[in-house]
């Protein structure tokens, strides 16, 4: 974004001031956000200081995934500052698929721009782990037990506990220059599972949406986290493959239904999530009506955008943007909506962290007349922090 001196600034503080020292902090968050953001600083910048914090915070976390000798899973909360292991008990103590299978690509590419492949096999681990699992429906379940590694529910889902490890099949495929045959055949299989078993359409207009599955039924209903996944068709529809056209469908309409989960209410700003009710299409549930500038929609209008250049995705991102500096706009940032459909309630006081690495990234990318970022020569992880593909170790 030219913003050079601003970078600066922050090299400094990330250099003199950053230290890891919380006693609990979630695995996976910590991953995505902050050894994500320090290996694309890196990345970007080429400056080694992005690189040396980026080992000392790993460094730090490497114990986390010897807990459980039979499975290599990694606990979802841990400390900075000493070795106290946690599943959660709302899980039934299990680990969680969005989680474990979500922080391959940063693991990888400190291992290899350190050289220290242990790096590499703590997370390849999972995914050979993952290769071998039963797959009912051909889908992944979303909660595993750590000590025996097995599924201990019976839900999937792209939203919520779900939706990334899919994203990351075809972008560690990417990531490792595609020589990684088993990650795509991996991934086609479970995108077509999703396209068969968990894809339907709305009536009475149509929309295509992703339903979760609890083991006996399907649950109409689509998180707003589950829009990554136009994204993830069209990314994975590059490549002159058996299924481009039938993933490039599907993400249209992805891109499509999420654009009405904003027009749907009377900010213009989506929900959390949305329940798809016969002869209602969607409608905005009760139990979660507020909105905290999550990145899926966007994400997907801009990867749409760039593949296609259809104008389309623009307009609903112009939109979509107005609507956020209308309702979401302070002077220090956009904050969360309590409820999508009432403007007048008192609005919260917090911008999570992925509203600038995400939201008004995509924002940014999708009007970016110059793409300083190519997507054929970067990976982004889920956290919208790129990367460029490695050789796998
Ligand atoms: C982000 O932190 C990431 O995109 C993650 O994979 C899912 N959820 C949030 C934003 O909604």
């Amino acid at each position: 974004m030219g913003m050079r001196q601003e970078f600066q600034e922050a090299r400094e503080w990330v250099a003199t001031s950053l230290h890891f020292r919380s006693p609990s902090v979630s695995m996976f968050e910590t991953v995505i956000r902050i050894l994500g953001g320090l290996l694309s600083a890196f990345e970007l910048s080429k400056d080694k200081i992005f690189l040396t914090k980026a080992k000392e915070l790993a460094d730090k976390m490497m114990y986390a995934f010897d807990q459980n000798p039979q499975t290599g899973l990694p606990c979802t909360t841990i400390s900075l500052i000493g070795t106290t292991c946690n599943y959660a008990s709302w899980t039934g103590h299990s680990a969680i698929l969005a989680e474990f299978g979500t922080i391959q690509l940063e693991f990888k590419y400190l291992a290899y721009h350190t050289g220290e492949k242990k790096y590499w096999d703590v997370v390849e681990r999972i995914m050979t782990l993952m290769r071998r699992a039963e797959k009912p429906n051909g889908l992944y379940p979303v909660f595993m037990s750590p000590s025996t590694g097995t599924w201990t529910s019976q839900k999937v889902t792209l939203g919520a506990l779900g939706d990334s490890f899919y994203e990351y099949l075809i972008k560690q495929f990417l990531f490792t220059k595609k020589k990684e045959g088993y990650l795509r055949e991996m991934f086609d299989s479970a995108a077509l599972a999703i396209a068969g078993k968990l894809v339907q359409r709305s009536t009475p207009s149509k929309f295509v949406y992703i339903a979760d599955w609890n083991g006996g039924s399907l649950q109409h209903k689509m998180d707003h986290l589950a829009c990554f996944a136009g994204a993830m068709y069209a990314v994975a529809a590059q490549d002159g493959g058996r299924f481009d056209a039938e993933y490039m469908t599907l993400a249209d309409e992805i891109g499509e239904t999420c654009y009405k989960m904003y027009t749907n209410t009377r900010s213009g700003l989506s929900p959390e999530f949305v329940n798809f009710v016969a002869g209602s299409d969607l409608v905005t549930p009760s139990t979660a009506p507020y909105n905290i500038g999550r990145p899926e929609a966007v994400e997907t209008w801009f990867y749409m955008w760039y593949f296609t250049r259809d104008p389309k995705w623009r307009e609903m991102g112009w939109t979509v943007f107005e609507a956020f500096e209308r309702y979401a706009a302070t002077p220090s940032g956009w904050t969360a909506l309590p409820n999508v459909n009432d403007v007048n309630r008192k609005r919260d006081d917090k911008m999570e962290s992925f509203v600038l690495a995400e939201t008004v990234k995509y924002f940014y990318l999708l009007f970016d007349p110059d793409y300083p970022i190519k997507l054929e020569e970067f990976v982004f992880n889920t956290e919208a922090h790129p990367l460029r593909p490695i050789d796998p170790m």
